[in-house]
């Protein structure tokens, strides 16, 4: 154990994540999975037990005790949210099952309702499908042009080529803030900025940013941004969607049902003011509860310390992996995040997979979502480690001794 780093009492932290202590294979987890989700500490299942066992309810019905405690309790994490990524008010701030459920919110509500054929919607090669299909179903239907901005071999954006690729035509920038299978963190201040300069309304994927930096939406200036719960030590089954008052305002509803309307006729619906227009039947009740307690956890812990913690530990980690004969690392942007992809030539990731979690390791193996940037660099997959506050200069230790005994097997 590396102790304290950067004034972060590691071990300390560790013992709020009863998952950190189970062994695999008969030996101590390492968990190097944290991009496909990150593990909870306990006040997020307590919060989540708590709802569970004393005011398990529906909520905004019925006036009885315990539908006013959930409702509360959950509206109570709106709140947080709101502050959380500084939006100016918690009605921007809608629920949602995660990140692919916010993107597809945008994309049928905002793009089918005001994009049209011609229209253009900039993404970029390193995108997650989550951010490619539902533009691409989008463009299907309506006849928008998906344009695509490169990136280098280094992994990071070609700037110039998104200012070449931008243009009156382009309607919508869907961009990830921070790679989940390369670490790159991309401009997206500045990106954005370009594109309103040029009428272009800005999403932001932060599914991977969330949990590792402060995100400020005003600051940022984007008119939406999605996150999971799940990647920001929250549960599974929750996410949101951020969005400007003004633009979700205008914005037809995604799903017809309870909770979003105002009155109902057969001859016609009216629909229920923000947030809940786009909040339709029972929400995940607990879960919303849940990642209320994870907001408060992480700020607790505070993102300078969480970043300063990462960043000492990617540079560890670099350097580390280097010992590995042959092994070459995907994605070396200048300003990255605590991801490292790597190949090793001559072994399959899924190999590799297999054998580090016989010590007891896991990494994540595959395209991680981002076929296209396995097609850029002519692999089929890579093997992935992404590390979180939690984790140790010694568990990075035994990822490099694992695969030294890999490189002995498949010389
Ligand atoms: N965007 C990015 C950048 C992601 O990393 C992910 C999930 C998503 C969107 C989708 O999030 P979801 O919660 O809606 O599924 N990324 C990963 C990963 O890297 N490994 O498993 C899931």
């Amino acid at each position: 154990m590396s102790g304290v780093v950067m004034d972060l009492d590691v071990k300390k932290i560790r013992q709020d994540f009863p998952n950190l202590h189970v062994s695999v294979h008969g030996k101590p987890l390492v968990y190097f999975d944290n991009a496909a989700t990150t593990f909870k500490p306990r006040v997020v299942w307590e919060a989540m037990d708590g709802y569970y066992q004393k005011y398990a309810s529906n909520v905004h019905r019925g006036i009885h005790e315990l539908s006013e405690k959930a409702t509360a309790a959950y509206e109570a994490t709106r709140g947080k949210v709101q502050k959380f990524l500084n939006a100016r008010d918690s009605k921007e701030i809608i629920f949602t099952r995660g990140t692919t459920e916010s993107i597809n919110l945008v994309a049928y509500s905002y793009g089918r309702h005001f994009l049209k054929d011609g229209d253009e919607i900039l993404i970029s090669e390193m995108e997650h499908h989550s951010n490619i299909v539902p533009w691409q179903m989008l463009c299907e239907e309506k006849g928008c042009i998906l344009k695509v901005i490169p990136f280098n071999d280094q992994g990071e954006l070609i700037y110039e080529e998104f200012e070449r690729l931008l243009t009156a035509k382009t309607k919508l920038l869907s961009i990830v803030y921070i790679s989940n299978s390369l670490g790159t963190i991309n401009p997206v201040k500045k990106m954005i900025k370009a594109a309103h300069a040029r009428g272009a309304l800005v999403l932001v994927d932060a599914a991977q940013a969330v949990g590792h930096r402060r995100v400020d939406v005003q600051d940022l200036d984007c008119d939406f941004l999605a996150f999971s719960g799940h990647k920001l030590f929250g549960p599974t089954g929750v996410g949101v969607l951020y969005g400007k008052a003004e633009l979700l305002n205008k914005m037809p509803p995604f799903h017809g049902g309870g909770d979003m309307i105002s009155s109902v006729t057969f001859e016609k619906t009216t629909y229920a003011a923000l947030p809940y227009k786009f909040e339709a039947g029972t929400p995940a009740v607990a879960e919303v509860i849940g990642l209320g307690a994870a907001i408060d956890y992480v700020l607790s812990v505070g993102f300078e310390r969480i970043e300063a913690c990462e960043q000492s530990l990617l540079e560890y980690g670099t350097r580390a992996l280097q010992k590995v004969p042959g092994l070459k690392l995907i994605g070396a942007a200048r300003e990255k995040a605590a991801v490292l992809s790597f190949i090793l030539p001559g072994v399959h990731p899924h190999d590799i997979g297999t054998l580090v979690n016989d010590e007891g390791i896991a990494i994540r193996t595959g395209h991680h979502c981002t076929q296209p940037v396995m097609k850029h660099f002519g692999v089929p997959a890579t093997s992935r480690a992404s590390l979180s506050f939690y984790n140790t200069t010694a568990e990075i230790d035994r990822l490099v001794e694992a695969l030294l005994k890999v490189r002995e097997v498949f010389p």
